[in-house]
């Protein structure tokens, strides 16, 4: 059982995890329409990733025997001015997801919510995960020099970009748990 406040708060985080996927796949089909087939590939696989950050939340507040509300998920950008550009947005929005899951900790505690407290650890150390990514992408375009001009180095890249794998459940029709069992994930 959660509190009303909590439910809410929760419900304010899912759908900030919602605009994150919203948020990479505008990045992924800008991505492409630039010809960064890899980016591409980067940012829709994080689209999978965040979609589950979602369905985690989802979940959770049903087992908890709260009500899940969805409200209107924000339009994301559509279009960037460079290959830095995206990932330097991705990280800003990353530090924004970090202060709005250490805002839901401050209130589980607040709360005495330990349940709250203990599935939200989850969240803490994958955020520590989301904005390394980023920043050790960012230090890569740097050194290749991938501004608004661009160059031969920004290839490599987009190559190694593009080996990235979805490795997430995708499939939430029977729960994160159940799901992750049939795909040899638990
Ligand atoms: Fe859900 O971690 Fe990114 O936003």
């Amino acid at each position: 059982m959660i509190g009303k406040k909590m439910e809410k708060a929760l419900n304010g985080h899912l759908n900030k995890e919602l605009y994150s996927a919203y948020l990479y796949m505008a990045m992924s089909a800008y991505s492409d329409s630039i010809g960064l087939k890899g980016f591409a590939n980067w940012f829709m696989v994080q689209y999978h990733e965040e979609m589950l950050h979602a369905m985690k939340i989802y979940e959770y507040i049903l087992r908890q025997g709260g009500r899940v509300n969805l409200a209107a998920v924000k339009e994301p950008p559509s279009d960037f001015e460079s290959p830095l550009d995206l990932f330097e947005k991705t990280l800003a929005h990353e530090k924004f997801i970090t202060k709005s899951i250490h805002d839901l900790v401050d209130l589980a505690i607040a709360e005495k919510d330990h349940a709250t407290q203990i599935f939200l650890q989850w969240y803490v150390t994958e955020q520590i995960e989301e904005e390394e990514n980023d920043n050790d992408i960012i230090a890569q375009l740097k050194l290749v020099g991938a501004g608004p001009e661009g160059n031969n180095g920004l290839f490599l890249v987009d190559k190694d970009l593009g080996a990235r794998v979805t490795t997430v459940l995708t499939d939430f029709s029977k729960g994160i748990e159940a799901g992750m069992k049939a795909a040899g994930q638990a």
